[in-house]
């Protein structure tokens, strides 16, 4: 491959006799020609650029010197014998220019451009060059016009960008990277992911350890373990990355650390979605109550009478409803999980709702708690003894594409942990919950998140009795 820069700052590039892009120039592995553009300035002056047509700040490069050093590069000239002597190549000649203006660098587009056989960096300085060349060459069917950024700020010229372009499409030519896995675990390799974080002798640096696991010498556990750091990472620099991961790629540990991370793969989803929670607010009602009338149904006993059915939603989840829990704030606590979209954490109602949480505060005097027949009051968990009130959690809802995704867990922790802070004057209060005694899947649910069985009880869904049991835990755990 050749590269051949244009620059009136040719002693620029004297870096690239160094490392690995210099040996790769010793070794033949590549060619680059490094060119002062006032070469083919016309005037004694030697002038590159000149004012801006329609006026404003700054200098433009002038399209007629540039014109001429590209063709002279590139044997497009009018000489027939100079063409002729350049290597017949089917491959288009790639002309780069450096703009904060053009598209962002991507690894995807070196990749790419290693395809190419010749290179031309035409780096501008000043307010750039004028548009027409990246026009003419664009439409030349022998030309690739490439132009391209480093990201969203601004440098005095294209230079910086040329050495980066260079560098990062050397490295992936066949022969100059030793060992050509280390291409693909690196950050932006074929995984998707920023790279895992790494360590080397001294085992200990100023007090911090090397984690333990990497001197375990258990490489799966080490593969895990970097995986893990690596989705951590990337969830937190770059969520954009995140986005882009493929679902059918993802293995369900994968997906358990991307769930607590706030990540989670609806059903026929391509692409993990991040997840948002928070305490909602009285302009919820109404999105709540639809949600909740759309997923009520789940969870009723199987061959519940469906009037029975649709008598309780109106009754009970109708946005008044609602309305009532939410302007009751000391003694009702209701959590949503929503796509997050922008905008919908600092107003209600704009992403769609997976989940949503609804915890009833009720304190007890004398032995009796203030609402709900059978209530765990005298249960005691294990080791852990009730020092607070008993609260009761009244819902917890997730819509049906989101289940299995590993929100139930993830937003339960969260919704508890939210709610110990604001019972925070309590050492210890439990919180408890019924549920249908014939729904085993959801007692298993709730036993994963440390739920005990505590008893059963009835419960009445319009005249229709059923038989529940009721389940409990503390609200603080230790973990
Ligand atoms: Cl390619 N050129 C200039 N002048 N500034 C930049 C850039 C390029 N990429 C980011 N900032």
């Amino acid at each position: 491959m050749r590269f051949d820069i244009l620059t009136i700052f040719p002693e620029f590039f004297d870096s690239l006799a160094l490392s690995l892009v210099g040996k790769a120039q010793q070794r033949g592995l590549i060619e680059i020609g490094v060119h002062n553009l006032r070469d083919w300035t016309f005037d004694v002056h030697h002038t590159v650029d000149d004012t801006p047509f329609g006026g404003g700040a700054g200098m433009v490069m002038k399209a007629d010197v540039w014109g001429a050093a590209i063709d002279s590069l590139t044997l497009q000239g009018d000489d027939p014998l100079a063409a002729r002597d350049f290597p017949a190549d089917p491959q288009k000649i790639v002309l780069a220019i450096p703009s904060p203006a053009g598209k962002q660098l991507q690894q995807a587009d070196l990749h790419r451009l290693a395809q190419a056989s010749q290179v031309v960096l035409a780096c501008g300085r000043y307010e750039g060059i004028d548009a027409r060349i990246a026009q003419y060459y664009g439409a030349k069917p022998d030309f690739q016009v490439f132009e391209f950024s480093l990201g969203d700020y601004v440098l005095n010229g294209g230079e910086v960008a040329a050495i980066a372009l260079i560098e990062g499409i050397s490295r992936l030519l066949p022969g100059m990277v030793g060992n050509p896995q280390s291409l693909v675990e690196e950050s932006h390799g074929a995984a998707g992911l920023l790279e895992y974080p790494n360590y080397t002798r001294p085992g200990d640096f100023r007090g911090i350890p090397v984690p333990e696991i990497l001197t375990s010498g258990n490489h799966g556990a080490i593969a895990r373990w970097r995986k893990d750091r690596a989705l951590e990472r990337t969830a937190c620099s770059r969520p954009d990355l995140i986005e882009k991961l493929n679902a059918a790629d993802l293995d369900r540990k994968d997906r358990s650390k991307l769930a607590e991370l706030g990540w989670f793969i609806a059903k026929e989803e391509l692409h993990p979605v991040k997840l948002k929670y928070r305490r909602a607010a009285v302009a919820d009602a109404f999105r709540l109550s639809e949600f909740a009338m759309r997923t009520w149904p789940d969870s009723c006993p199987t061959g519940m009478d469906q009037t029975v059915i649709s008598q309780y939603i109106a009754k009970n989840l109708d946005p008044s409803a609602f309305e009532k829990y939410l302007a009751d704030p000391l003694r009702f606590l209701v959590y949503v999980a929503e796509v997050e979209t922008a905008g919908s954490s600092v107003t209600a109602g704009a992403g769609e709702i997976a989940a949503y949480v609804l915890i009833e505060i009720t304190f007890e005097q004398d032995g009796v708690v203030d609402a709900h027949d059978g209530a765990p009051v005298d249960f005691a968990y294990a080791d852990i003894q009730r020092d607070g009130p008993l609260i009761y959690l009244s819902k917890f809802y997730i819509a049906r594409n989101w289940r299995g995704s590993g929100i139930f867990k993830q937003f339960a922790n969260w919704c508890f942990a939210q709610t110990a802070a604001v019972l925070s004057d309590f050492p210890q209060p439990y919180i408890w919950l019924l549920t249908d005694i014939g729904n085993r899947h959801q007692q298993r649910a709730y036993r994963a998140i440390d739920f005990a069985h505590s008893g059963k009880c009835q419960f009445s869904i319009g005249d229709v009795s059923n038989t529940d049991v009721t389940m409990v835990r503390p609200l603080n755990m230790a973990k």
